[in-house]
């Protein structure tokens, strides 16, 4: 299904809200294609959240950024598009990611032009209102023309830009020549003349990668994180944590944020509360065609609080503020489970929380949700507090052969503490898994049976002695 563009989000929301994979506590778009987050700043007292988006059908292609914006960064308010690709702005292609920073009190972005596939400029624009609807390319565009040497002709991109030390400095992803990804580092005194410094950081760390794209450069605690997109074939976030002085960015650990490439191409901000915040774009599992016939792609993260935990691992929670979301009355209890006994839970649906806090040390086991009745179809949290790993099993969450499915896993470390308390969210095809508000898992399903919506515990090989039970159904995030 390609839907005509049209600037008319709440019908296209309504007319959507019947799919059962379509979230409805994530952002996600009003129909067609969204990927990346753009943009994250907060102005005026509100947050404010753009987008690569397609207007014109559900696959990638021609794009645009779209704009959403929000009092409390859960419930969001659609925006008319904000920039849009224009031959004689040097965007013709396409306007790629990229960031807003606030210009003495005007928001300004700065993006990737695409006015060829090997030419993209960095270019910015101006907000001329305070909804951030209205937007100017500056005449002074491009702010940076050309690539520095060495760099891949189809491999410069996303820049993102911060303050430091009285001027303003900026990080693009990059593709080398010699097969190295990069990160480039850029500084100006007026956010428009740019000086290049050289990369902030350059290596080969990982064979297939040929590009770091999206990077994100911001301090947390008394550190800097470097975040970049594994390209090609999407392959995750990977992050660098260590110290830097204004030119030289020493890393001291490293290592996947999230895990399995689901998460991409992730947004960073600090706001004026003091906390920074990520949001990520879920990538589809499923087929184009699968796609064209759902009308739309794409949805965020939960908004994710960054940490830097006593090992040093860049670690993330949900913002508080989803709590808001949870319906009155949860289930909780307290449960032991034999050897292999299983349990129905008291709570079904597609739009749930559970929480499970058990001691290191126990038995095993595993929750099912999104099972069918005769579960056919299920997607399974696999639990292992002796060893401390927690898995996420998409292999039986479809019947549909146009779906990807898999398994990853997280580890804690003997020093993670003496618990380990279980945060999984399922939003229609969107699922989300904590293991002591610190590391994470994400996933997407797309079960075929409409009640595919029952929630399990199965205990494995040994008893589990004592298990804490807490499960909300989830509320939406919009009106209708
Ligand atoms: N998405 C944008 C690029 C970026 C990529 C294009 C990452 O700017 O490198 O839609 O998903």
């Amino acid at each position: 299904m390609t839907t005509a563009f049209s600037e008319n989000p709440i019908s296209h929301r309504q007319e959507l809200a019947g799919d059962i994979h379509r979230p409805v506590f994530h952002f996600l778009p009003p129909n067609n294609w969204m990927n990346d987050p753009n943009g994250l700043c907060y102005f005026r007292g509100r947050y404010h959240l753009f987008y690569q988006k397609n207007p014109f059908g559900p696959l990638w292609g021609f794009m645009h950024w779209g704009h959403a914006s929000s009092p409390d960064l859960i419930h969001w308010q659609d925006h008319p598009i904000a920039l849009a690709p224009e031959d004689s702005a040097g965007d013709g292609l396409g306007v790629f990611s990229g960031c807003i920073v606030d210009d003495n009190g005007t928001p300004t972005a700065i993006y990737t032009g695409v006015k060829s596939i090997i030419d993209t400029p960095i270019l910015a624009a101006r907000a001329r209102d305070s909804s951030l609807d209205e937007w100017e390319k500056i005449p002074q565009n491009p702010i940076i023309a050309e690539k520095p040497e060495g760099v891949n002709s189809m491999d410069f991109r996303d820049p993102y830009v911060w303050r430091q030390d009285n001027r303003w400095q900026m990080v693009v992803g990059a593709g080398m020549s010699d097969n190295d990804s990069a990160v480039l580092l850029y500084e100006s005194d007026d956010l428009f003349s740019w000086r290049y410094l050289g990369p902030l950081l350059k290596q080969r760390s990982i064979e297939s990668v040929t590009m770091w794209e999206c990077p994100n450069f911001f301090p947390l605690d008394d550190k800097f994180v470097l975040l970049v997109s594994l390209y090609p074939n999407t392959q995750g976030i990977y992050y660098y944590t260590g110290n830097y002085d204004g030119r030289v960015f020493t890393p001291e650990s490293q290592g996947y944020f999230d895990s399995d490439g689901i998460l991409y191409a992730p947004q960073v901000r600090r706001f004026p509360d003091g906390r920074t915040i990520l949001f990520g774009w879920l990538r589809e599992q499923r087929s184009d065609e699968a796609i064209e016939e759902a009308g739309w792609a794409g949805v965020l993260s939960l908004p994710r609080e960054l940490a830097l935990d006593q090992h040093g691992r860049l670690v993330s929670r949900p913002v508080r503020e989803y709590q808001q979301l949870r319906m009155p009355s949860p289930k909780t209890d307290h449960l032991s489970l034999n050897p292999g006994e299983r349990l129905i839970l008291p709570i079904t649906g597609r739009q749930v929380e559970v929480g499970l806090s058990v001691r290191r040390g126990e038995g095993s086991f595993e929750l099912g949700v999104a099972a069918s009745p005769d579960e056919t179809e299920f997607t399974l949290i696999g639990c292992d507090p002796q060893d401390g790993t927690v898995l996420l099993d998409t292999t039986h969450s479809s019947l549909s052969g146009n779906v990807q499915t898999g398994v990853q896993m997280l580890s804690l470390v003997e020093t993670d503490g003496e618990e380990m308390r279980l945060h999984v969210l399922l939003d229609g095809s969107v699922i989300e898994v904590w293991v002591n508000e610190t590391l994470s898992l994400s996933g997407r399903i797309y079960p075929t049976m409409a009640d595919a919506e029952n929630l399990f515990l199965r205990a494995g090989n040994s008893k589990v002695q004592s298990l804490e039970l807490f499960a909300w159904e989830m509320d939406s995030i919009w009106d209708f």
